[in-house]
């Protein structure tokens, strides 16, 4: 067994710069040692970051590196379906940021060539899995005390974007974060969504500002989940589980609350790398002793497909107007681990 892997990455902006500076830097056993980007300059500057790796323009080279143990994929969303396959057809574990495709269709053919093959190389890079708020809440919804869950609640606050985002980017690039996160947290499918929005500008409603969606889990129990994609101030993640004789949610206050000329204040983070900067290294961290052990562990493949699923009828949901019940097949017996 190698005790270290040797990673390539696709895309070095402020996520695959990310990604590359935390194995390269916070934890061991991981080797940066290719970059793709088209913008060289990018990657070089991330190369130096590392201590020098090759540097690709054509993801595929990079996949088919023989240096290269495990990829990282963060390349724009469009490209995520298309190299993930590339690399289970190159039979290397990969870390894919989300969403694993634009589509629930696309999403499926990953999940098809993982299972011809009939072995998990994917994660997806559902990080709330490794923040330690989320964590807690988790393991006590988990252990009962509270009784059934009955309420999941998320409320995910981005900061302002320069241009109006669409709904579906919204949902697909931002709440199917929530959408994990309920299915994670309720260890349930949910199988009706309802969605409602406030459009950017009443001119653009392909556009949405906020998003409101309502779920229904298999189970019975409830789940509501708010995104607003242009706050204006800052970002923020809550989860808050409820169930029958309590609730439990993140707490996720650091710092220093100031009282000072009849206010109190506390600093907001700016962005999801500071917010979440632990679970990145956690996630990373993990991802990399599964590469070694070669034990796949994390958020998988058919996460990232059940959770695209649920957002495709979101999207459905928000167009008509009208409740969209979820149909999602058979879970293969290669992904056991349903949603815990
Ligand atoms: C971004 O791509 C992320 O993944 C962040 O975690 C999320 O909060 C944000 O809304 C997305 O745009």
């Amino acid at each position: 067994m190698n005790q270290t892997a040797n990673i390539g990455i696709i895309g070095t902006g402020g996520m695959g710069g990310r990604h590359a500076r935390n194995l390269s830097h916070e934890i061991g056993q991981a080797n940066v040692v290719a970059l793709m980007d088209m913008d060289t300059e990018r990657a070089q500057q991330v190369a130096d970051m590392c201590g020098g790796a090759t540097i690709y323009t054509d993801a595929k080279l990079l996949i088919a590196d023989p240096n290269v143990d495990a990829v990282l994929i963060a390349a724009p969303d469009r490209f995520h379906a298309e190299l993930a396959h590339a690399c289970i057809e190159a039979k290397k574990p990969v870390l894919c940021e989300k969403p694993l495709a634009t589509s629930a269709a696309e999403a499926l053919k990953v999940i098809e060539a993982e299972v011809t093959l009939g072995k998990r190389l994917v994660q997806l890079g559902f990080m709330r899995e490794y923040d330690p708020a989320h964590i807690a809440v988790k393991e006590i919804g988990d252990r009962g005390e509270l009784g059934e869950k009955l309420v999941f609640r998320g409320v995910h606050i981005n900061p302002s974007k320069d241009e109006p985002r669409t709904i579906d980017d919204v949902i697909t690039n931002s709440a199917i974060h929530d959408i994990h996160s309920a299915r994670w947290m309720m260890n349930d499918e949910i199988e009706r969504v309802y969605t409602t929005y406030i459009p950017a500008s009443p001119s653009q409603p392909e556009t949405a500002r906020f998003v409101m969606i309502q779920l229904h889990f298999r189970s019975g129990a409830l789940g509501v989940i708010e995104c607003n994609s242009e706050a204006g101030y800052g970002y923020e993640v809550e989860v808050k589980l409820t169930g029958e004789t309590g609730s439990v949610q993140t707490n996720t206050q650091q710092g220093a609350i100031v009282r000072h000329n009849n206010l109190v204040s506390q600093q907001v983070d700016e962005d999801w790398l500071l917010r979440f900067d632990t679970a990145y290294v956690n996630e990373t961290r993990a991802w990399v002793q599964s590469i070694i052990n070669e034990i796949p562990t994390g958020p998988s493949a058919w996460d990232g497909y059940a959770s695209m699923v649920v957002a495709d009828a979101c999207i459905e949901s928000a167009k008509s107007g009208q409740p969209v019940d979820v149909h999602l097949p058979e879970r293969p017996h290669l992904y056991g681990r349903t949603t815990s």
